[in-house]
């Protein structure tokens, strides 16, 4: 019997689906970031069903070769200055896409949350702030500013999303890594003065 009714899987089957698709590391990861997505539903009045669904999908493209991405951006007509990018940026924006046809989910809301998790966006819905920073601050995650991050985003989720704009860019900036152009229009909206 179906579970819910934003895919044909039960919870049970989708995660049976999603850790076919990954390294029991990454998979652990993946429970985390439901847990903690589904307490900051329950905190700010998301559809805690919804949380769970996007969580565990949101990196369900992640170990996916570089060729089957470059094979989907080309054959599905995203934008193909994608092609310049990597794997960081396509298993959301593109992952979404693998997570549409494979498994049966076609919740838009979702599918954006997916689409979004790794760069935020200017405009963000509850369900992708909370995707977003339920990604970052899931109890398996250990860096510099996490615990501060975690206290913040059961105050004001806002405020998180600004945190982790912030430091994520703080980081890509220190290793010279590029800076995908929404990582910065989320630097501009949710953290920069005005
Ligand atoms: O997939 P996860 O490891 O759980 O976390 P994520 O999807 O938030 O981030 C994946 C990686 O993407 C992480 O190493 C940081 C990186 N990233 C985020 N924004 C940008 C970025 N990498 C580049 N080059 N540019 C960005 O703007
Ligand atoms: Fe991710
Ligand atoms: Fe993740």
């Amino acid at each position: 019997m179906k579970a819910n009714n934003y895919s044909a899987l039960d919870r049970e089957a989708l995660m049976q689906k999603v850790q076919m698709q990954m390294s029991t590391k990454r998979f652990k990861h993946v429970l985390g970031v439901e847990e903690t997505a589904v307490a900051l539903a329950e905190k700010y009045g998301a559809a805690p069903e919804k949380a769970s669904i996007a969580a565990l999908t949101h990196d369900y493209a992640k170990e996916r070769p570089k060729e089957e991405f470059q094979m989907v951006i080309r054959r599905e007509n995203f934008d193909l200055d994608l092609l310049n990018w990597n794997n960081a940026i396509w298993h959301g924006i593109v992952g979404a896409n693998f997570v549409q046809r494979e498994l049966g989910i076609e919740d838009e809301e979702i599918l954006q949350a997916i689409r979004l998790h790794t760069t935020g966006a200017a405009e963000m819905t509850l369900l992708d702030k909370i995707i977003y920073v339920a990604d970052y601050i899931e109890p398996g995650r250990s860096f510099p500013g996490v615990q501060e991050a975690r206290e913040i985003a059961f105050l004001n989720l806002d405020d998180a999303v600004a945190y982790e704009a912030k430091h994520t860019l703080l980081h890509l900036l220190e290793q010279e890594q590029p800076i995908y152009p929404k990582s910065i229009e989320t630097y501009n909206r949710w953290v920069a003065k005005k």
